[in-house]
């Protein structure tokens, strides 16, 4: 079988016969297959578990199904790029297991489940997340074939960019320090672009550069990624007010109880659904260019604003 006939739904689809629903759910169970199998013989055991503990604890798989599609528009398989997408859903799921630690967000709930360090302890619960931010290197640089060495090897740059300080650690440490302070929008928005949008930003762009994307799209992508990433957060903060726990999976109303800075706090709920619409808008209009293939990811786009969890 080629690698297109594989790919769901493939990106070509004319506009008026994609359809988004079977293209997210067999994304998804290709995800979910490579994540199942991305894990070898960790030893110990104990170890080994913790990381698929919270690996194969769900989520929406938004990551890795974004890295898939950015490589199909730019003319690869989605096979080249899986290994990648599986890296960045470790380092994504590192991340929820470092943010709920009590040294940090301290919560008990994550993706319907008590969190890494409530069943394994705080010690294993870091060490599974280190495990897996090495993980995610080893699958880009050791685990992927039939993609040129230096494509992964700027794949690889860009993922330990977004990853330290340039990106989430960055963005988490401006988030902790601001705790209890007055954060105008400017710094919110820093926050937001570094913890969350640096991640989905890498997700489209190490994508497309394992499909060969050329200059004008990289640059395009990223336009887009800027657009969904804070959207994205956007609408993180208002399901954080409307949304139940039992629905988002985490615990809801974190926010208001420790008093956060937050977009709906700063602008309200309905100037912040506009802001995030609106950015989905220009995120979406950075590919018109490539419209017909791209049917993905402006549909993915679309579901960053709809969603309810
Ligand atoms: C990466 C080295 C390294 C350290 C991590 C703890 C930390 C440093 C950063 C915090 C990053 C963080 C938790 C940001 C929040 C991102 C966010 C909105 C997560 C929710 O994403 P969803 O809704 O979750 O996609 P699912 O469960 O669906 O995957």
């Amino acid at each position: 079988m080629t690698a297109a006939a594989t790919s769901p739904n493939h990106g070509s689809a004319p506009a008026d016969r994609f359809d988004f629903k079977t293209y997210l759910a067999q994304s998804k169970q290709q995800v979910e297959a490579a994540l199942d199998g991305s894990l070898g013989p960790e030893r110990p055991e104990s170890l080994r578990e913790a990381m698929r503990y919270s690996l194969l604890a769900g989520g929406k798989r938004l990551r890795p199904i974004l890295c898939l599609a950015a490589c199909e528009l730019a003319g690869g398989a989605s096979s080249q790029a899986m290994p990648t997408a599986v890296a960045l859903e470790m380092i994504h799921t590192m991340s929820l297991i470092h943010d709920d630690l009590p040294a940090m967000d301290d919560d008990d709930l994550r993706r319907g489940r008590p969190t890494n360090h409530k069943i394994y302890g705080e010690a294993v619960a870091i060490l599974a997340g280190d495990a897996l931010l090495t993980r995610a290197f080893e699958m880009v640089a050791l685990r992927t074939s039939g993609v040129p060495a230096e494509r992964l090897l700027s794949v690889v740059g860009e993922l330990s960019l977004v990853a330290g300080a340039p990106g989430l650690v960055g963005g988490q440490v401006v988030d902790l320090e601001s705790e209890g302070k007055e954060v105008d929008l400017e710094t919110l928005e820093y926050i937001h672009l570094h913890k969350t949008g640096a991640l989905l930003s890498a997700c489209v762009i190490t994508g497309a550069l394992i499909g060969g994307a050329d200059e004008e799209l990289i640059k395009a992508l990223r336009i887009y990624a800027r657009g969904i990433g804070l959207a994205f957060q956007i609408i993180d903060d208002i399901l954080d007010i409307t949304a139940s726990s039992e629905v988002l999976g985490k615990t809801a109303g974190k926010d208001l109880i420790a008093d956060k800075t937050t977009y709906p706090k700063l602008l309200g709920l309905d100037e912040s659904r506009k802001r995030a619409d609106a950015l989905v808008s220009e995120a979406k209009d950075a590919l018109n260019p490539w419209a017909e293939r791209a049917q993905p990811l402006l549909a993915l786009a679309d579901f960053i604003t709809s969603r309810d969890r």
